[in-house]
């Protein structure tokens, strides 16, 4: 099964903005429909063509005939090679053909590392096309693409928010009464050896405790543990409660991350989703050889705590470095724990600075149409 959401998740929400918000064709090829479903439930799998919230789905196949029918397709103005994709060649060979030639973009994956800023922007040229490519970071300053955020994003978590009886109605259609519970805690993660540590920490809390976990990796470890769980189940360990829930659909699963009070999210699209919600969050970033996750996760939170008072900066680093190295938890989460009103407050300031950069598929625009000496179709359908 595939386990993992965040390039298709990013690319979804890339599609939908561009099209909703600067009216642009979009087309975006898709080579794993059954994955997307999970994410949208709109979405048909046996479709190789659908168009869903004004952006044309396409499965892209890589079955005998498919050189032939890239090069039979009319470039696009803008094409963009998403989270480490490669467009097949016979389509390149088709762009160098074009005039004026398409503008070719890399979009990246997401880092906080400083050497991002030199990068965003740069072009890197191409021998077999002649054309050239250029590299779109996202991040967290004002040299990089910024970040994906969808301009009613916020009014709609407020409404949300302060509309009590609405929050009440999405609990219960999770199967929760909530209010219940003083503490709603999802659990979006990887396995983790050390989970135990914080399932005993949650149990002896003096209020109830609500974890939410959805359908994965993380679920399926718990389920093996603990032979009274399973999926829609309550599992009841003193204070704690402990549910797997059923996948959301990606705008579900924002307003999730505004109901609760913690988030614990993981890989690259939640992490940004759950700063747009503002509660506490605790970042499990996407494990890579080497180590090399952990790189990131320091530059992260080199920025992230920069502004926080000493002691709130060690708390939260200690925990992150625990929970992405599987160290014992137990002593940091009582170090964390009093701590998440202030990390609240601090939340919002550090969002406001992240949204002072503009939103990354507007930024997208922007480079496009300053790349381009006149504009074509891009930006209007
Ligand atoms: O799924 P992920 O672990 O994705 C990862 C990383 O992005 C990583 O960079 C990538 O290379 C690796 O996959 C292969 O975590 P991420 O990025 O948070 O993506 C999850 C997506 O799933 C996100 O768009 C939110 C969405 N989602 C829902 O729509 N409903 C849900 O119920 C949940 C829990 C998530």
């Amino acid at each position: 099964m595939v386990d993992n959401f965040g390039d298709i998740g990013i690319c979804w929400r890339l599609s939908r903005q561009l099209a909703a918000e600067h009216g642009i064709c979009v087309h975006l090829w898709v080579d794993d429909l059954p994955s997307f479903q999970r994410i949208c439930p709109q979405i048909m799998p046996e479709m190789r063509q659908q168009t869903l919230f004004g952006v044309e789905i396409l499965l892209w196949t890589e079955q005998d005939d498919a050189a032939l029918f890239w090069q039979q397709l009319s470039p696009a103005a803008v094409v963009i090679e998403a989270l480490a994709c490669n467009i097949p060649v016979r389509y390149q060979q088709q762009m160098a053909t074009q005039q004026p030639q398409p503008l070719w973009l890399n979009l990246e994956y997401l880092s906080a590392e400083p050497w991002v800023e030199g990068c965003h922007g740069l072009n890197s040229p191409q021998p077999q096309t002649g054309l050239d490519k250029y590299f779109f970071f996202p991040g967290f300053t004002d040299k990089t693409g910024g970040l994906l955020y969808e301009r009613e994003l916020q009014a709609k978590l407020d409404r949300f928010y302060h509309n009590k009886p609405a929050q009440q109605d999405f609990w219960q259609q999770l199967g929760i009464e909530s209010a219940d519970f003083p503490l709603k805690i999802s659990m979006f993660a990887y396995s983790h050896s050390q989970f135990t540590d914080l399932l005993q920490q949650w149990q002896q809390l003096p209020h109830n405790v609500l974890c939410v976990i959805p359908q994965g990796e993380l679920a399926q470890q718990l389920i093996t543990q603990y032979s009274l769980l399973g999926e829609g189940k309550t599992l009841q360990l003193n204070s704690l409660s402990l549910k797997i829930m059923p996948f959301l659909a990606q705008p579900d699963y924002d307003l999730l991350l505004r109901a609760c009070d913690l988030n614990f999210v993981r890989g690259e699209d939640s992490i940004i989703r759950a700063h747009w919600a503002g509660q506490p969050f605790v970042w499990q970033i996407y494990r890579q050889q080497e180590n090399a996750h952990l790189v990131k996760l320091q530059a992260f939170l080199a920025r992230y705590c920069q502004q926080m008072p000493a002691a709130l900066a060690s708390a939260v680093q200690q925990f992150y470095l625990a929970w992405n190295t599987e160290q014992e938890l137990s002593h940091c989460w009582q170090e964390l724990y009093p701590l998440l009103p202030e990390i609240t407050a601090y939340n919002q300031l550090w969002r406001q600075q992240l949204l002072a950069n503009g939103d990354l598929a507007s930024n997208l625009v922007h480079f496009a149409k300053k790349k381009f000496i006149i504009t074509p179709n891009f930006s209007q359908q």
